[in-house]
Parts: structure tokens; C-alpha cells; sequence
């Protein structure tokens, strides 16, 4: 019998205790330092540290309520699916997500590799820290863990299987709620309004019925297009990251779902950082060099995608239907559309939605502030309404210069 036996949330005092219990990680005369370090919406995360050896491992567990709000609550089994997705992610894009070590069914809690010598990528962009190496490394990623987990190269059945196993009701409802309803509906009246704005948002967002339409075509999309195993949370505060290398982290969200949603997720957050260093830089030549790695990154993703996409089609494509001449540009022209649909839908629901990103909210001068929202709802409508025509990196860009023009 061990007090982990049972769950309960712990404090930073039970960790190393725990660790030793499950994994016996540390040796006998470490010195262990426990810090809480999580800053996300739902779970607990705690780096415990051996001061002898250096030595330091993860824990992540997931509480009956969710840090963002007390009325929020969610089965704490959650974290399963994320252990099992970053096995899977693991194997498909070796070296971008951290090592597992133990899934605990009882504690709920997942004890995996620290990410040393990474920060939260939110946090480095917050300071303007540019990452020369994300786009080629975000692009590896994105094209191998959702081309591989697609039909276009899986066993249909096994794929099911995988769809099976990936169900995730109430992580997908959250998004369904927050991302793709509530910001263009406010039906639990939570969403949260830069007053300065106010007006602006209900003329633009509330009152534009077309925009609605375009949302509720892609929710639908969404909730059906068992596509790929996607992440299903892909922004900056999921990346943890140094200018070397990339680390893909906090799949929890994951299921599948439409390749877009990830790709999209990663071009809005590098869409706010943009919008961050327009409005806080301390210099000129620090907007222009922040700023100007915003948008070269965001062209990389997209056109990199697409080049790498064309490369593991060509080599992995197994379904003899998906081999049909003009069908691999089809599917591509799918997932560019969805893409830049998710860009749009996760622009809007970090401006009017409950779940906000400090990129925006850190912005103190009221006016720069009302800006960065706007250019972002502009940008966002924008990619929402002309999905179809956003085929390659440099759309995105002409949509910010569209959207600061008519600012
Ligand atoms: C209630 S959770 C709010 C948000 O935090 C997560 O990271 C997801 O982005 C979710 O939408
Ligand atoms: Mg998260």
C-alpha cells in the first residue's frame, strides 16, 4: 500500500515522493527541489530537480476542475490520451516531443522528460526572442504526425482503430464551445470584451451573419472530418523551444480531427506574437527584426508544408484511390482551405472568447491594444470568408497588410 494508491491533487511536497514510488528516477541522496511551473488553463505541472546530480523529470497532473474556472470540470483520466498520442507522435516525428515515462491511471498524472534548456515558446516571443529553426522543424512535424496518421497512408482499418481509441467528447466539446461557438454567439455569456473594442466587435463579429456561417461550416468540418490524429492545441504556450530545437508538448486536446486545425492554431499564435512585437517593441530595429521573424515563420509553415506534404505523399501514399492523378492537389487544396479557416477562428476566439493569449492582453497602452485586436479580427475574417484562396504563405502576409491598410 503507498499514499498514491488513491487519487488526490498534489502539492509540490508529494512529487518527489511520487516520482521515487513510480519510476525511482532520482538516486538515494538526491536533493530534490519541487517548483509548480504549469501555466495552462486546465492541469498542474511540477519540475522536480535533484540539486546533487542535476537531473530533473516532469509531472503533469490533471485536477477535477480546471484552473481557468472552478465551475469547469472535466474527468481527470484525461491525461491517457495525451501519454498515448505523444508515444504515437514519438514514433512519427522522433526528437519534436518529450519522452514518456509513466502514465499513473490512479494519480492521473503523467511523469515524462523535461524539456531542459527550452522555454515556453509564449514566453520567449513575449520577449521577442526569434527561433531560426521552427519552421523547418514545426513543418516536419505537422506534415509527419498528421500525413501518417491519415488514410492516405494508414491501413483503414487500423486507422479506425486509431479513431477509436482517440475519442475525445469532452476536450472537443470545450473547443466546440469556446473556438468555434461562443465567440460569434456568447450563449454561456463568458466571453471577455476589451470594452474599447466593444463596439467594434459587435458590428464585426456578433452582427456579421456571414462570418456565422463561414464558423458553423468549419465547427461542422471539425466535428466530422476524422482526418488525421491531431494535436488539437497547437499554440506557442504548447511548444516548448531554444534556438536550436523544437519540442511539440501538451497534446491533450488531441483526436481526429482536420489537419488544419493544427497548422492554422500555429499561424494565429505567430499572428498575435507579430501583433506583440507591433505594439511593445523598444526600438525600431527590434520590431523590425521580431516582426519581420514573425512573418518570414509563418510564410516558412505554410510554404514548407506544402513542399513537404508533395514529399511524403510521393513516398507514402498507400490507398491506390489516393494515387488518382489531380487528387493529391484535391486533398492539399482541402487542407489549405481548413487551415486558414482554423487561423481565423482561433484569431476571433482569443480576442472575444473566454481563453485569452498575454500576447494581446499584455499590450498596456489602450489604443495599441485596440489595434492589435482589430488587425487581428480584420486578418481573421478575412482567412474565415476567402478561405479558398489562402494557397501559399505569401496570402497570409497580404492579408496583414490588407488588414493594416484599411486599420
Ligand atoms: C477551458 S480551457 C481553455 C483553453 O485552454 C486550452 O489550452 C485550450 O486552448 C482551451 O480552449
Ligand atoms: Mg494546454
Amino acid at each position: 500500500m503507498s499514499r498514491f494508491d488513491q487519487y488526490f491533487l498534489m502539492k509540490e511536497k508529494d512529487v518527489f515522493e511520487y516520482v521515487q514510488a513510480k519510476v525511482k528516477f532520482f538516486d538515494k541522496n538526491a536533493k530534490p527541489l519541487c517548483k509548480e511551473i504549469g501555466d495552462g488553463n486546465l492541469n498542474y505541472v511540477f519540475r522536480i530537480t535533484d540539486q546533487v546530480s542535476g537531473k530533473s523529470v516532469v509531472v503533469k497532473q490533471a485536477g477535477e476542475t480546471l484552473r481557468i474556472s472552478d465551475e469547469m470540470k472535466l474527468n481527470v483520466d484525461r491525461g491517457k490520451i495525451e501519454a498515448q498520442i505523444l508515444g504515437i507522435q514519438g514514433q512519427f516525428c522522433p526528437g519534436l516531443v518529450p519522452k514518456v515515462y509513466l502514465y499513473d491511471e490512479v494519480m492521473c498524472a503523467i511523469i515524462m522528460e523535461d524539456m531542459i534548456g527550452h522555454e515556453m515558446m509564449r514566453t520567449g516571443l513575449l520577449k521577442h526572442h526569434t527561433y531560426p529553426k521552427f519552421a523547418e522543424q514545426i513543418s516536419t512535424f505537422l506534415v509527419n504526425s498528421l500525413l501518417l496518421t491519415s488514410d492516405i497512408v494508414l491501413n483503414h482499418q487500423d486507422k479506425k482503430e486509431l479513431v477509436k481509441t482517440f475519442i475525445n467528447p469532452e476536450l472537443c466539446e470545450i473547443t466546440e464551445d469556446l473556438v468555434f461557438s461562443e465567440p460569434y454567439l456568447d450563449y454561456n455569456n463568458r466571453n471577455i470584451i476589451f470594452e474599447p473594442n466593444r463596439n467594434f466587435i459587435e458590428k464585426e463579429i456578433y452582427g456579421d451573419k456571414k462570418l456565422h456561417l463561414e464558423a458553423a461550416k468549419l465547427k461542422f468540418e471539425f466535428m466530422n472530418n476524422a482526418q488525421s490524429l491531431v494535436h488539437g492545441d497547437l499554440h506557442t504556450g504548447s511548444v516548448f523551444i531554444n534556438k536550436e530545437h523544437t519540442f511539440v508538448f501538451d497534446p491533450e486536446f488531441a483526436f481526429y480531427g482536420p489537419m488544419g486545425y493544427d497548422i492554422g492554431n500555429i499561424i494565429a499564435n505567430l499572428f498575435f506574437a507579430w501583433c506583440n512585437g507591433d505594439a511593445t517593441s523598444t526600438s525600431a530595429q527590434e520590431k523590425e527584426e521580431f516582426c519581420g521573424w514573425c512573418l518570414r515563420t509563418i510564410k516558412e509553415i505554410v510554404d514548407k508544408f506544402i513542399e513537404k506534404y508533395n514529399v511524403v505523399y510521393d513516398l507514402c501514399v498507400k490507398d491506390p484511390m489516393a494515387k488518382t492523378e489531380g487528387f493529391k492537389e484535391y486533398y492539399l487544396s482541402q487542407i489549405l482551405s481548413n487551415t486558414a479557416g482554423t487561423t481565423g477562428l482561433e484569431l476571433t476566439r482569443r480576442i472575444v472568447g473566454l481563453a485569452k493569449v498575454k500576447d494581446i492582453t499584455s499590450i498596456e497602452d489602450p489604443e495599441k491594444r485596440v489595434r492589435a485586436e482589430q488587425i487581428c479580427l480584420k486578418v481573421a475574417k478575412d482567412c474565415m470568408i476567402n478561405r479558398d484562396s489562402f494557397l501559399c504563405g505569401d496570402d497570409y502576409l497580404k492579408a496583414l497588410l490588407k488588414a493594416i491598410k484599411e486599420k
